[in-house]
């Protein structure tokens, strides 16, 4: 990796700005933000700044405006496309001492959250208020609020609450000018021109940085049920959402796995097989609500065509052991080298073809590749991790990406585009989208300050 130092101007700057204990550029300290935590995507940073306020990062996004610096911001770096990590020199911007939290404003049904306070510090604070987050995903930990919002992150819950989109009704965002844009009110209802909060949700930290963001909270429901089930093909399990959506209205996930990726998780954690025999195809379901939903969920699971097995947990242990074969996908993935990951969403109708398909068409690629699959089905979002691709990992995620293309589906569903798909933005974004997508991008950041190279090929 060639390490590219930053100006000595600009790091006098930083210092100035955040305080010299927070501009990192001892190489140990800095290479844990160099590099994505999958290992497939890392590159030098001139240097690492911490800002603790919103001032802070006013202060930071100047000086490297005026050294034209560009910057990378960074949140909980669990992101899966290499979009918060640099490409060589920038200035990574992290966030992680953002960590502010409102108290939860119940007339409002909203709280206010720091960039840098992780989903799992969120959905504590507001759970001790008696609320809920909408969105959940398995990198809570580690992952930021900031992060999210910029890649629109889904996670386990959008069939029941939508993606971050549809949870964020606020923002504050420090523009590449150094100017301040807060929108912090919480207005539900506001028709004054174009929605800037909205635009900023999957914009991968290309317009501004968010420092702040005013989020929805949903209600508290205490009473879980969770299922898996063994069945015959996907087919079933797509026939089966449109009974689990009429029939449970309290459905709260509907995940889909399979044998490959399962026989992973096991040899990775050590859990048992879930079924006595294995089946082509695992669906994992839970239910929320105020009341036990799971008479209601074990009579669908009773009727459903296609089902071989099934396992029901009501209590949160069991719940957490069955939820633990899913979550553990990426871990155990990663645990066997690294990945091809390509995370994509079809026509749900669709999704069925998709999965026949994938194997053979990695396969003609990649002769001594394996293609694990799994995600989150009723969005028709298909996680596709690709192993032991050796040097065709270009050639593996141009045919994924075609296949899904064909298909109507997007290239990215739910971790965004950052550095590992810009040259297949195409295939999801016509050309008018594309160009009137950079022209916003221009008119924002015309100096092409904020993370150079995701979502968009340089020019
Ligand atoms: C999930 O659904 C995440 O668990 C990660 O989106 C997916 O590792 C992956 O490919
Ligand atoms: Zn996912």
């Amino acid at each position: 990796m060639t390490v590219v130092a930053p100006p000595a101007a600009l790091v006098d700057d930083l210092r100035a700005a955040v305080g010299a204990d927070h501009v990192l550029v001892d190489r140990d300290l800095v290479s844990s933000y160099e590099s994505d935590w999958t290992g497939r995507f890392s590159g030098s940073a001139g240097c690492v700044v911490r800002p603790a306020d919103t001032d802070e990062v006013v202060a930071v996004v100047q000086a490297c405006a005026r050294a034209g610096v560009p910057l990378v911001v960074q949140g909980g770096n669990t992101g899966l496309v290499g979009g918060g990590v640099p490409a060589g020199g920038e200035v990574v911007l992290s966030l992680r001492r953002l960590g502010s939290l409102g108290e939860v404003d119940v007339a409002a049904g909203q709280v206010s959250a720091g960039a840098g306070v992780t989903l799992a510090q969120l959905q504590r604070h507001v759970r001790a208020a008696g609320a809920d987050f909408g969105v959940d995903l398995a990198a809570r930990d580690s992952a930021t609020v900031g992060g999210l919002v910029a890649t629109n992150a889904g996670g386990i819950r959008v069939l029941r609450y939508g993606s971050m989109r549809a949870q964020v009704v606020g923002a504050e965002a420090v523009l590449a000018d150094g100017s301040v844009v807060r929108r912090m009110g919480g207005l539900l209802k506001d028709g004054t021109g174009y929605d800037l909060v909205s635009l900023l949700a999957g914009s991968e930290g290309t317009l501004a940085v968010v420092t702040q963001v005013r989020l929805r909270v949903v209600p508290l429901l205490r009473a879980s049920c969770v299922a898996l089930l063994a069945m015959d093909s996907t087919q079933a399990a797509v026939d089966l959402l449109p009974v689990l959506r009429e029939r449970l209205p309290h459905l709260a996930a509907a995940e889909v796995l399979y044998e490959e990726g399962l026989a992973l998780v096991r040899r990775h954690t050590g859990l048992p097989a879930p079924f006595e025999a294995p089946a082509p195809v695992y669906l994992l379901l839970e239910c929320l609500d105020r009341v036990d939903p799971t008479d209601d969920l074990l009579a669908v699971v009773a009727e459903a065509p296609g089902l071989l097995d099934a396992r029901v947990a009501s209590d949160a242990s069991s719940a957490r052991a069955l939820w633990a074969y899913r979550e553990a996908h990426t871990e155990s993935i990663n645990a066997e080298g690294v990945p091809v990951k390509l995370d994509v969403s079809v026509p749900v109708r669709d999704l069925p073809d998709l999965v026949a398909a994938l194997p053979g068409a990695v396969h003609a690629v990649a002769p001594d590749a394996r293609t694990v699959l799994f995600g989150h089905v009723n969005e028709g979002n298909l996680h596709v991790n690709v192993l032991d691709a050796g040097d065709r990992h270009e050639e593996v995620t141009e045919v994924v990406l075609r296949a899904v293309a064909a298909r109507g589906g997007s290239i990215s569903s739910e971790h965004g585009v950052g550095r590992a798909k810009p040259a297949w933005l195409h295939l999801s974004r016509s050309a008018t989208e594309i160009a009137a997508m950079r022209s916003v991008k221009r008119a924002l950041d015309p100096q092409g300050l904020l993370n150079p190279g995701v979502l968009f090929l340089e020019p």
